[in-house]
């Protein structure tokens, strides 16, 4: 996150650490972000997850230091993970999206607490976050754009507006229909200086409507960081509801 600050332990239950599994250090290492938006599901980028096998994920919720634990957090394997069937890596990612499913750890999902909460995906009918509405961007990646490697050690979070289409789509900004689809949403500011950037992929975009926070976006890329006329590009979630209700019946089945 650059241009933010950190933030109190607890502000933002929903942040989720996907880590994967480094063959060179032996470790589990910061990966991308990610957002509780269920029992046992998590929302993230689907670029995050390349070619990963679930057990080369882990996910902690509850988190604040990246290195070190945090009295609250509490760590998930992965049960499985369903990747839009459409993502494309190619050019601007589209379709950046997926869900995973953690593994129950007797019979409990990820049990809510002050620092464990979901965050409430966008309704369907209900009034949505629109242009203009400031929202906020939380992770653990760099902090200077000109230094993608380093992470903070501690959750940032930034507010940055969300823009228009056209804004995004103008010549001197991104530039085209092609490169801006309808799935995908920009925020920030066309000054520079406020964004997401490397390590904060897969986290969420959360904007506060009527009072509490709702996932509208999925950092997802971006031309740089915080650089001028090139604001964050971020995945639509309202877009993907359909996709997401149907994901969800497959991962969470009803017994009866
Ligand atoms: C990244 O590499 C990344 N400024 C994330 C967000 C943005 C750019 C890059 C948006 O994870």
């Amino acid at each position: 996150i650059i241009g933010g600050s950190t933030v109190p332990y607890g502000a933002y239950p929903w942040q989720v650490d996907i880590q994967s599994f480094n063959g060179l250090s032996q470790t589990f290492e910061h990966l991308c972000g990610g957002a509780v938006v269920g029992d046992r599901v998590i929302m993230t980028a689907a670029h995050c997850l390349r070619d990963l096998k679930k057990s080369q994920l882990r996910m902690v919720v509850g988190k604040h230091h990246l290195s070190g634990s945090d009295s609250h957090e509490r760590t998930y394997r992965v049960e499985k993970v369903i990747v839009h069937p459409e993502f494309r890596r190619e050019g601007p990612h589209s379709n950046d999206i997926a869900l995973i499913k953690v593994k129950a750890i007797s019979e409990g999902g990820i049990g809510f607490n002050t620092y464990i909460q979901p965050i409430c995906l966008p309704g369907i009918q209900a009034k949505r976050a629109e242009t203009g509405d400031w929202c906020t961007v939380t992770g653990w990646g760099a902090q200077k754009p000109e230094d993608l490697g380093s992470l903070s050690p501690e959750l940032r979070a930034a507010s940055v507006p969300l823009l228009d289409l056209a804004t995004c789509r103008a010549s001197n900004v991104y530039g085209s229909r092609q490169k801006i689809l309808d799935s995908m949403l920009c925020a920030g500011l066309l000054d520079g200086g406020v964004d997401a950037c490397g390590g904060d992929s897969g986290g969420p975009l959360a904007c506060q409507v009527a009072g509490r926070f709702e996932l509208t976006g999925i950092v997802s890329w971006g031309d740089g960081c915080a650089k001028k006329n090139k604001p964050g590009v971020y995945t639509r979630v309202s877009h993907y509801l359909p996709w997401i209700f149907e994901s969800l019946s497959v991962l969470t089945p009803n017994v009866t």
